[in-house]
Formats: C-alpha cells, structure tokens, sequence
C-alpha cells in the first residue's frame, strides 16, 4: 500500500515523504486512507486520500465536477462556511486514474471529531442545523448544472421494484430464507413509495440534495462540538429535502447500529428525532413547502424502508454492493432496518405531533 500512497501523493504534488498512513473503516462503498507527511521543516501535515468505488459510482469524473461546483458555490456565497478542499494533480484535475484504472483523490484532512451514534441531543441538533443549512446555502443553486451521478439514487419505487424482480428471479437461491422480509416489504409497498412517486410526477419540489446524512458525514470541531463541515459529498444530487432529514433520523434515532445482529436492541428514539427536528427545521422552515414538512415522517418510514431493500437486494444478488464484514452481513443489516421501520410505524403518530410541537416552537 504504502508505494502506491507514494505514487499517488506524487500525482498531487504533496510536499515532503510519507510520515505514517492509517485506513479509515467509515463507509460501505469508498476506501479511505488518513496519510500523514513530514514536510522539509519537520511538521506534519495529513491528506485523505481516498478510492473511489467505480462499480457503484459508474461515473466519478461527474461525481468530481459536482463537488467542485457545490464547494466553488458555497465558498463564494459563503466564505467564511469551511469546505472540503480538493488537491490537484499537474494536468489541473481534482483526481488521478492510476493504471489499474482505481480512482483516487486526495482531500486536506481536518482536525475534528465524528459521530456514529451520539446520546448527546446537544450534538444531535446540532448535525440537524448543519445538514439544514447545507440545505439552505443550495437553495438557490441551479439543480440543473449537477449531474445526476446514480440515477433514481432514491427513487423508492424503482427501489422496490428492483427488489421484487430479482426476488423472481432468484439468482443466488436465497429468496426462500428471507419470505418473512419480503412479506412486510410487500405489505407497505405502497405508502413507502407515495412520496418518490409524487416527486417524479412534479408535485414535490426538486432540489440540491446531499443524499448520504448520516450523522458521520459532519465533522464537528473537538473542543467546542460545533459542527465544522458537511463531508461525503459523493451523492449531491437533485432530489427530495425530506429524504435528507429522513435518511439522517433514520441513522441517528436508532438506539443500535445500523447493522445491529440483535434486533430487540433496535428501537427509534423519540427524544433523538425531536433533536434533530429541532436543529434542521430551525433552518429550513421558510425554504420548505408545506408538502415537505408535513411528510417529514412518512419520508423518514420510506427511507427505512427503501435501504432495508437496498441491502435485502444486494444480499438475493449477491453481495456486490455494500462492503460486507462476514457472509450475511447484507441480511443482518436488512432485518435491522426493518425492525426500525416497524417501531417508526408504531410511534408514527407521535412522530407527527413532535413535528408539529417543533414548528409551533420555532
Ligand atoms: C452507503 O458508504 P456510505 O456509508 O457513505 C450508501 C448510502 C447508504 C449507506 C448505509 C453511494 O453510504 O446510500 O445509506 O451506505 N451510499 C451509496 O450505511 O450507495
Ligand atoms: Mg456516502
């Protein structure tokens, strides 16, 4: 590893020789590496550097031009906002294709700290204000210059149907193990694909999504626990503002890991999401519409359900997509999201009063 870190700091023209590296495990799809450099006059220095997964991001000189136009926005709307600062290679590109054809880029490393789960509601607000302001420093930003890098990225419909047609067909043989997930999917096709069907039919608004918030994706400073950056800038994409507040509750309301193997740990907490309600409608409720806000709930029970499909797919499929730790990991996951959507349901109707307490509390 460390000759082709070598290679590809070289590329970029980082200065000084390699002091030490460390892998980063966040994520399922990138893999990222912490490299530190001694520069001439002894001080250290760190770069991500990361691969970029190019079964899943079929086109990531899109992905590129994305984040250079959202953080070229952002940092001239907004200069005192810190953005992720992209390094370059002497043809003047923010990535570098190496022989192998892997797809690397090197990012300036910031000092902070992230969250994978937090008891903290201080901090939980405070990722819903950041994810919420990202939200508000694109609202003007014109949707149509971003490429659409994963099309129907979440689009729940399409989601589900994939899933169902693979079910038929089977391929792996592992359909019969999971009928009782199937079921309950079947169960709730419809209300969990209403809201990505009425956004492809135009009735909700379309706008400047980061897709992926979940609470590691904002770096928060050390000392002071105020949310510096939003990172993985991979997924911004046109979409649903609601699928955003919806995929962050979805991560940091559940009281186990995403991927928790005991599901009777898994519930979604109540306490959490009115945080988070808290700090991302504190900074969207003048950009929202009232069709947006009203589904904040029912976009946080789709959500669940679309990822929970996700893994459940990629598992009948076998296991292409998400980076998977042991052979059922992709089911283990599956059923995780589920028994966190069946508790989303059963609290469904305080979840709407939560909201509506929040609005009115503004
Ligand atoms: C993937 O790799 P990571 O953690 O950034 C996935 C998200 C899922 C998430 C579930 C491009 O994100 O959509 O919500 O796993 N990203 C992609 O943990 O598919
Ligand atoms: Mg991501």
């Amino acid at each position: 590893m460390f000759n082709v870190l070598k290679e590809v700091g070289q590329k970029f023209r980082l200065q000084g020789e390699i002091y030490s590296y460390d892998t980063i495990t966040m994520g399922n799809i990138n893999s990222t590496y912490k490299v530190t450099y001694m520069r001439e006059d002894k001080t250290l220095k760190s770069y991500l550097f990361q691969k970029v997964n190019t079964h899943v991001f079929k086109n990531p000189v899109e992905i590129m031009e994305n984040i250079d136009r959202v953080t070229t926005y952002i940092r001239e709307k907004f200069p005192h906002q810190i953005t992720l600062h992209f390094h370059h290679t002497d043809e003047g590109l923010n990535y570098y294709i190496c022989e192998e054809d892997v797809f690397w880029r090197v990012i300036n490393y910031v000092d902070s700290v992230t969250f994978n789960s937090t008891e903290d509601l201080g901090v939980i607000e405070s990722t819903g204000k950041a994810f919420g302001q990202f939200q508000t420093q694109l609202s003007e930003f014109n949707g149509a210059l971003l490429h659409e890098t994963i099309p129907d990225f979440h689009n729940t419909k399409k989601r589900l149907d994939t899933l169902f047609a693979h079910v038929s067909q089977d391929a792996c043989g592992r359909v019969s193990e999971v009928e009782e997930e199937i079921a309950y999917i079947a169960s709730k096709r419809d209300i969990a694909t209403e809201l990505s069907v009425r956004f492809s039919n135009g009735e909700i608004p379309k706008r400047v999504t980061h897709n992926d918030t979940k609470c590691n994706n904002v770096l928060f400073d050390k000392k002071t626990k105020e949310p510096i950056v939003v990172i993985d800038l991979d997924t911004i994409m046109p979409g649903m503002a609601m699928y955003d507040f919806a995929d962050a509750v979805r991560f940091i309301a559940n009281t186990a890991k995403e991927d928790e193997s005991d599901i009777s740990m898994v519930f979604f907490d109540t306490a959490k999401f009115r945080a988070f309600a808290k700090g991302f409608i504190g900074q969207t409720h003048k950009s929202l519409q009232p069709i947006e806000i009203s589904n904040l709930v029912k976009a946080t029970f789709s959500i669940t359900i679309e990822l929970a499909s996700r893994f459940l797919d990629d598992y009948i499929t076998g296991d292409k997509y998400f980076r998977c730790a042991y052979p059922k990991h992709n089911l283990v996951r599956t059923r995780c999201q589920l028994q966190l959507a069946k508790d989303i349901e059963r609290k469904w109707d305080e979840l709407e009063w939560i909201v509506k307490d929040v609005i009115e509390k503004i």
